[in-house]
């Protein structure tokens, strides 16, 4: 598939286990029609890491007060929420954050289960930053608009 976009961007580790630890790597992201995958390597040799299909996507957003609090060179951070997971992901400019997430959202933009209310801030040591619930699954606080 030809790639819609592709950058070497930041991902936190999502932490899919109680046990998995908290950490940032170094990915080349490549955005299609139907996925969104991260590898490892550089471009020209890469190995895969993970990948998302597009029509999991509830919600594609920036992060709010990332920059301060997280030890991350990338300083502007977006968010993939998807199933019961997200995905926080960090661009070197702010323009490449907006290109990444306005492609994202025009690619979602017919998926069923997008969402109502989404966190606008990280979730980090057991809470939402937003909104100080301790439910990793609870209710997003802010309105969400595609
Ligand atoms: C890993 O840490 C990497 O951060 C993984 O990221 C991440 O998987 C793992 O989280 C985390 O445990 P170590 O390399 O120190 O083992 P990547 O896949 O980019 O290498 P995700 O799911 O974020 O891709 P868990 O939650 O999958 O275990
Ligand atoms: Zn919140």
């Amino acid at each position: 598939a030809i790639p819609l976009l592709q950058e070497t961007l930041i991902k936190r580790s999502q932490q899919k286990k109680r046990t998995s630890p908290l950490n940032y790597k170094e990915r080349v992201f490549v955005l299609t029609k139907t996925r969104l995958t991260y590898y490892e390597g550089k471009p020209q040799k890469k190995f895969k890491r993970g990948s998302v299909e597009l029509s999991r996507i509830k919600c594609v957003e920036f992060v709010r007060n990332g920059c301060d609090i997280i030890p991350c060179q990338n300083k502007y951070p977006f968010q993939v929420v998807y199933d019961t997971n997200t995905l926080y992901i960090f661009a070197p400019s702010q323009r490449s954050r907006t290109l990444w997430v306005l492609m994202l959202k025009h690619e979602i933009q017919h998926n069923a289960g997008v969402l109502m209310k989404f966190h606008p801030q990280f979730w980090l040591e057991g809470l939402w930053l937003c909104c100080r619930q301790t439910d990793k699954q609870a209710i997003g606080c802010e309105e969400y608009n595609l």
